[in-house]
């Protein structure tokens, strides 16, 4: 069994309180690591060691001698790109082809991206005129934000934390990250990584541990922190907002979400219905751009739901490593807990239930693993809970719809705001929807096509700015402006 520890100041620590926790496999649930639980002061340590690497020969470095040591950490991690995919792999539970063509990969790009976008972006300059008719300039000058706070999610842990950790370390900000508790093994990893490449001691720190009384609620509470990036939850980004209050440090948050997917008529229908059961089935349902809620015009009602049937009736159940199969399962026990208490509750309500709604019979040990059936649901009204609250599981319910109005109306009735998925031939019509759908994020004939310098975050409740491109750069920078009088 692996131990996992912190890594502060370049080193990987023992705690001082000397508590541990265990990760178990979410695939038979055996125990598979120990982690050492980050207390306040091993928090405080983090802190102060990214606060001393700003001031060090970090903060020293030209823009172009940082650009060269990120493009070092995603060559790194190419090179170690069996270790990651089995990190991730052991944390998850995700078949391999996900971690080997998504995730790991989209690691890696996270530090080359924003590598070149740092180096490549303009200064801001605005000439003015003055009375005495000579003029003054204003220029721009982008500083580091200092000790930048991630706290990141299990569902795709390297993605997501690199997506935060790739741009901050290219504004020049040093950073204390906090995985999931489920998920701690590719961001201790990742800390090898730092050390080969010659990253700066301090300059990259991990704690680990759980949210509330631990880790994550010490590093947003902590007055030596200037930013705090987060991914997850809506409920845990209003407690991380609070926490954040103290000091008035800034924010980012991507949050919930409990996408629509709109298939009209026209659609090409072998596409949109491979579209729709990757938006809704991928990573077993554990995406927050997943699609929970498809609506189908009328015409195409049926057939689309035989069709979308069909096809997660094909997926097998099995271990990452079994070329056999292609579908994992949940992340936890307890997350599963989650998700068949929504199955039950979608019968309570009265839907129809496709296919799925309960566990697939696993053999031998597997059977204790974190496995539930992907799930279609018909014929609930929209204040159902399970259409209206997120699931994150892999599960949807679809209903038809016969108007664009009628549609956009559908797409728009919830709290949250984070994506969309529209399929049509008619282009002008898509154009004109992802016009009046009120999220951050429409794709048109397609799902989570991304291209890193887009802009990238939630409407309503699912989040607060945007990350991507130059928008990285807003968060994990201050400027500052400079008039010159000529
Ligand atoms: P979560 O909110 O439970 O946990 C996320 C992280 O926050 C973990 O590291 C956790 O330990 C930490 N945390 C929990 N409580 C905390 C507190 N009080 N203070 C500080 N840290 C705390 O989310 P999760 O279950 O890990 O991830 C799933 C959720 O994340 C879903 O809601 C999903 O939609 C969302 N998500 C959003 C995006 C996006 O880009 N919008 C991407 C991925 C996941
Ligand atoms: O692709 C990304 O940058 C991103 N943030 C994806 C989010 C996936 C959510 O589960």
């Amino acid at each position: 069994m692996r131990l996992i520890q912190n890594f502060i100041g370049g080193e990987y620590t023992a705690g001082l309180s000397g508590k541990t926790f265990e990760k178990r496999s979410p695939l038979d649930n055996s125990v598979i690591a120990r982690i050492t639980e980050a207390g306040r002061d091993e928090v405080d340590a983090a802190v102060c060691a990214a606060r001393a690497a700003l001031h060090g020969e970090w903060g020293g470095l030209t823009v172009e001698q940082r650009v060269d040591l990120l493009y070092g950490v995603a060559d790194e991690i190419t090179r170690r790109f069996e270790d990651f995919v089995a990190a991730e792999m052991a944390d998850t539970g995700q078949p391999s082809h996900v971690m080997r063509h998504v995730f790991i990969p989209r690691g890696a790009a996270n530090f080359k991206v924003f590598a070149d976008v740092v180096k490549n972006v303009p200064t801001e300059t605005f000439q003015m005129s003055t009375p005495d008719g000579r003029g003054a300039l204003n220029y721009a000058v982008r500083v580091p934000k200092g000790v930048v706070g991630v706290i990141s999610p299990w569902n795709a842990p390297f993605l997501l934390m690199t997506w935060k950790v790739g741009p901050a370390l290219a504004c020049g900000n040093t950073l204390v990250v906090k995985p999931s508790e489920e998920s701690p093994h590719t961001a201790a990893l990742l800390g090898e990584v730092m050390n080969a490449v010659g990253i700066p001691k301090g300059v990259y720190n991990v704690v680990q541990g759980f949210g509330p009384d631990s880790a994550g609620e010490f590093l947003t509470r902590h007055p030596g922190v200037d930013a705090i990036t987060f991914t997850g939850e809506t409920r845990t980004g209003a407690a991380i907002m609070k926490a954040a209050s103290d000091g008035m440090r800034d924010v980012s948050f991507e949050l919930g979400g409990k996408n629509a997917g709109i298939v009209f008529a026209d659609a090409d229908f072998d596409a949109a219905v491979d579209g729709i059961f990757r938006s809704a089935f991928l990573n077993t349902g554990q995406v927050c751009l997943g699609t929970e809620r498809v609506y189908v015009e009328r015409p195409i009602f049926e057939r689309f739901v035989q069709a979308l049937k069909a096809k997660v009736e094909a997926v097998k159940f099995g271990r990452p490593d079994d070329p056999a199969a292609n579908y994992g399962p949940l992340i936890s026990q307890e997350h599963r807990q989650k998700v068949l208490s929504y199955y039950r509750k979608a019968v309570e309500e009265g839907a129809t239930v496709v296919t799925g709604g309960g566990v697939p019979d696993m053999p031998g040990e597997l059977a204790e693993g974190a496995w539930v059936q992907p799930t279609i649901w018909t014929g609930l009204p929209e204040t159902a809970a399970v259409v209206q609250e997120e699931i994150f599981g892999p599960c949807c319910h679809i209903r038809p719809f016969d108007s664009e109005n009628e549609v956009v109306a559908l797409a728009n009735d919830t709290d949250y705001g984070l994506s969309t998925t529209i399929w049509t031939t008619h282009l002008a019509r898509a154009h004109r929807i992802a016009a009046r759908i009120e999220v951050g994020i429409t794709w048109i004939n397609s799902w989570f096509l991304r291209d890193l310098r887009t802009a990238f975050g939630g409407s309503k409740q699912s989040g607060i700015g945007r990350e991507g491109g130059v928008h990285s750069l807003e968060f994990y920078t201050e400027t500052r402006n400079v008039c010159v009088k000529l």
